[in-house]
């Protein structure tokens, strides 16, 4: 029987955050690195991976593109490398090296040995490399780190029929979405040491039975010996003996009147996991685990067994100079202004975020809408790039959960933004070969989640005019909208007329909790007009006041995010001025416009930011 805690096809190995304690060993490499452009594809030849002939100084993590000038465009293969000496106290460890998010495509080598592959920009990879080290003398890393815009590829490039919002938007450089294609090593490469028996995954499951919660814990070891051997966890002043058989094992820890985790209290409690040889411990981990359940009754979402209502926004990993990167100042500023503003979620548009916001958004109580990088699909595209894309989605799918899975925070996964399947926005009816291919694939990803972890519902994002088939498949039905904006411009109350009206449709027609996860207008801070006009703070302000009081009527609706935190760059274009997306509340370094304010007085927002 196939144990539903750990299916088959999830990464080989766990994603836990490597950390340091008495048995394990972490270095962080991030800092400077040498860099070099490759646009001849000259770099495997030449052995770039052992010493680059011409490098210039790279800060890891950052973007490549707002470095160099004949970088900003740039989207070919870029060489990354570093010598590094492994502290001598590692001797007789295991040594893993882990790459944080490389995007999108990565070759590493170490000492000149081709050590891994991978593909997928925005989730980590791991590869045991004790044997490829050296001991008395430096060794070298070398990451190659490609992001082409390829049409099998998730996102894909442009395929056939072009793509997504940014195909019909246009731009430069050529996307399916609507986000610039930041490049490089984006978050921190660290090392870390383990001993030879070690705990490699960690799956914490929580329930609530009257005011105990309940946690369910199974742990994945690798061990030098027969795959036997014990351990232990523990929780607070609790404690349950683990008995590994063929490297797995699982426990149930009770934890009498418990305090469960939620926006109001996020309360975390710290598990421990160890392994033990003859009564030694010789191996630990510890997580932080919130105690709460998610789901979905008929049309109500529940958190703790109560309806929840999610306030907040989408966002972009996105600020001047770092483009993509982990920018923990930015973090940091970030989760203060959701604060300010009375928010209590996001949704990781369009792509998973750093594990560092994610362990913030557990301790600060902020509720996450977890998203594959599955923007700008079009299923009018040959079923070949589907079939490509599917397998992409599946992998990303795979390691998304196998990451993210112990965080109370995410309460919700999602598997697509705005899939296509026709035209857009009203300007014609769906392609049904399109629909059919999409509901495929959908049927697919949903089922993927849910074996993976049936404790979190899931969703897709639809696109306004686009299929309406694709939602039935999933827990919630998750909606952007832009009557007034893309559609009905210029006319506030028509839209959010035109909004509400379909808000009922939807509802009768699924029955089921519905969100919007986007509306907004571009805005260019500084620039007023009474009566409201495009382009004006006064219009973004009105435009997401009429589209909330559409929603506060209507208690199906468990969520309202704006499009979006903070203004944000993408490729240029004659609808994007400068090169950016002006559809913040706040401006890119944070600056609060008119709309920001008022959602602060509607959301009940506290705190000095
Ligand atoms: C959308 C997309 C988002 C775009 C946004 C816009 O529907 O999901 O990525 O940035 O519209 O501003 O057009």
């Amino acid at each position: 029987m196939t144990d539903p805690l750990t299916p088959a096809g999830t990464p080989a190995g766990g994603l836990l955050l490597p950390q340091q304690n008495q048995h394990r060993n972490l270095l962080d490499l991030s800092g400077l690195w040498h860099f070099q452009l490759d646009p001849g594809e000259e770099g495997e030849a030449q052995g770039w991976s052992t010493a680059l002939p011409a490098p210039r100084p790279i800060p890891v993590p950052c973007s490549w593109n707002d470095l160099y000038d004949d970088a900003r465009d740039y989207l070919g293969p870029a060489w990354y490398a570093k010598d590094f000496w492994v502290p001598p106290g590692w001797q007789g460890q295991r040594v893993f090296l882990r790459v944080g998010s490389a995007n999108y495509a990565a070759r590493v080598w170490v000492g000149g040995a081709l050590v891994t592959e991978h593909l997928g920009g925005h989730l980590p990879f791991v590869v045991e490399i004790t044997q490829e080290l050296t001991w008395d003398r430096p060794n070298t890393v070398a990451i190659r780190v490609e992001n082409l815009q390829l049409p099998g590829r998730v996102p894909p490039g442009p395929g056939p029929s072009g793509g997504g919002v940014a195909g019909v938007l246009g731009g430069y450089p050529a996307t399916t979405y609507d986000f610039f294609p930041y490049a490089g090593l984006h978050r921190a490469v660290v090392l870390y040491s383990t001993p030879a028996g070690y705990i490699d995954d960690v799956t914490a499951r929580t329930s609530i039975e009257g005011t105990d919660g309940v946690v369910h814990v199974r742990v994945k070891s690798v061990w030098h010996g027969a795959g036997q051997g014990q351990g232990k966890l523990r929780l607070a002043d609790l404690e349950a003996d683990l008995s590994f058989q063929n490297g797995e094992a699982a426990a149930t820890l009770r934890v009498p009147a418990a305090r469960l985790w939620s926006p109001q209290d996020p309360h975390l409690y710290p598990l421990t996991v160890t392994l033990e040889e003859d009564g030694r411990v010789t191996d630990a981990y510890t997580l932080d685990i919130g105690l709460r359940t998610v789901e979905v009754r008929g049309d109500q979402l529940l958190l703790n067994g109560e309806p929840v209502f999610l306030k907040g926004f989408g966002k972009h990993e996105d600020f001047p100079l770092s483009g993509r990167a982990l920018n923990l100042p930015m973090w940091i500023r970030d989760y203060a202004l959701l604060r300010w503003v009375g928010a209590n979620s996001y949704r990781t548009t369009h792509y998973p975020y750093a594990e560092e916001a994610m362990l913030l958004a557990d301790r600060l109580g902020v509720l996450v809408i977890n998203e594959i990088p599955a923007v700008g699909l079009n299923f009018e595209d040959p079923q070949e790039l589907t079939d490509a894309r599917l397998a992409q989605c599946l992998q990303q799918l795979r390691e998304l959960i196998a990451r993210d899975k112990n965080h109370p925070s995410t309460v919700l996964w999602c598997v697509a933004n705005e899939p296509m399947g026709g035209p857009l926005l009203g300007t014609g009816d769906p392609v049904p070969a399109a629909v059919e291919s999409g509901l495929a694939f959908f049927r697919e990803l949903y089922g993927e989640a849910r074996r993976l972890d049936p404790t979190r519902p899931v969703t897709l994002v639809g696109v306004q005019g686009g299929p309406l088939e694709w939602h039935g498949l999933f827990d919630v039905v998750a909606i952007n909208r832009y009557y007034g904006w893309y559609t009905h411009g210029g006319r506030l109350e028509e839209g959010a007329r035109a909004f509400a009206r379909e808000l009922d449709e939807l509802h009768a027609m699924f029955g089921k909790p519905l969100m919007v996860t986007e509306f907004g207008t571009d805005t260019l801070p500084g620039v007023h007009a009474t009566p409201p006009e495009m382009w004006t703070e006064e219009y973004q302000s009105e435009f997401l006041r009429g589209f909330l009081d559409a929603a506060a009527e209507r208690p199906f609706v468990a969520g309202m995010q704006v499009w979006n935190f903070a203004d944000f760059k993408t490729g240029q274009g004659t609808s994007r001025a400068a090169g950016m997306n002006f559809k913040g509340v706040f401006t890119r370094d944070r600056r609060p416009k008119l709309a920001a304010h008022m959602l602060r007085e509607r959301w009940g927002g506290k705190g000095d930011g």
